[in-house]
């Protein structure tokens, strides 16, 4: 067995086998910063250390959000359809778009809103970067869900994020009913690695962002998952910012009403967190999926 391999073996959570394995322990903290360390209080802390979530209203003032939808639709409607960025529903309609501060100066402006920078960096306790942006645009009539997982079993095993110290925050730009395509998370399921059998096609990345079949947990699995911690559903107006960690079990419905459901998700990881090798998977997936080459947005950037 190479040093490689050797050092492999050591994965703290293995995924992507032959056959079952039993749910892990977390041994990470959820929480790396303390509470002078920046806007969130104590309780802010625990609720976020307890259920892996945080909800805060008004994240983004309301005078920004027309120019975020109006940016939105820019995007959307000028989406190049070879363009690997541009996710597509299978019915033509955009699911997706990844790297959208880079199409937008607008959106790159929300990353370093003082109601969203300090607080990543409060969470992760230490400098971070954009491990991935995107958004989702969950159209009416036509956005399909996103199935059960956990964003970092795919983060560990197809981009070779190391601990779990990463954090998403996704900021509502329409309304998040409890009907149309709202998050649901598994509440303290963030606690838990649940290693998940089947092997990492290759470029799987190109199937996964339409319909995730690998990397999701078997039935019992997230049934005991779902009988131990709950569902909550996470709703809001546009403008809401919701915080989980990179662990947490959730996913999406369809949305078959006429209200779109379109989230900016910023993914933060810790400078300390650098991405290696795929721990589970034959080569690293593209950069927009998973930043390589990036700039910390230190103290610096809070500065402006
Ligand atoms: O593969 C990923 O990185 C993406 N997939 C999902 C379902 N959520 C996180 C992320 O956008
Ligand atoms: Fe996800």
């Amino acid at each position: 067995m190479s040093t490689e391999q050797l050092t492999r073996a050591a994965d703290r959570y293995p995924t992507r086998l032959d056959t079952r394995l039993d749910p892990i322990d977390r041994v990470e903290p959820t929480v790396w910063g303390p509470p002078a360390g920046g806007p969130l209080t104590e309780s802010d802390l625990q609720s976020m250390e307890r259920n892996g979530y945080l909800v805060r209203p008004d994240a983004v003032d309301s005078p920004w959000l027309p120019t975020l939808q109006s940016e939105l639709e820019r995007i959307a409607a000028r989406a190049d359809s070879d363009d690997p960025r541009i996710i597509r529903e299978p019915g033509g309609s955009v699911r997706s778009v990844f790297q959208p501060h880079l199409f937008s100066d607008v959106i790159s402006e929300v990353v370093t809103l003082d109601t969203v920078l300090p607080v990543a960096r409060q969470l992760l306790g230490s400098d971070v970067y954009l491990h991935q942006a995107r958004i989702n645009l969950m159209p009416g009539f036509t956005g399909s869900g996103f199935y059960w997982h956990s964003d970092f079993e795919t983060w560990h095993a197809e981009d070779g994020m190391p601990e779990m110290r990463a954090v998403s925050c996704s900021i509502a730009l329409t309304e998040n009913y409890p009907y149309n395509g709202s998050l649901m998370v598994m509440p303290g399921s963030h606690r838990v690695f649940y290693p998940c059998v089947g092997a990492t096609p290759r470029n799987n990345h190109t199937s996964s962002l339409v319909k995730q079949e690998i990397g999701v947990p078997d039935r019992a699995t997230l049934t005991a998952a779902a009988e131990r911690f709950g569902i909550d559903q996470v709703t809001g107006p546009a403008g809401t910012a919701l915080w989980f960690d990179c662990n947490i079990m959730h996913g999406s419905g369809s949305n078959i009403t006429p209200y779109p459901r379109s989230n900016i998700f910023l993914v933060f990881n810790s400078v300390e967190n650098q991405l290696e090798a795929p721990f589970s998977a034959d080569e690293p997936r593209p950069e927009y999926l998973g930043a390589r080459t990036h700039q910390a947005f230190s103290t610096a950037a809070l500065v402006g």
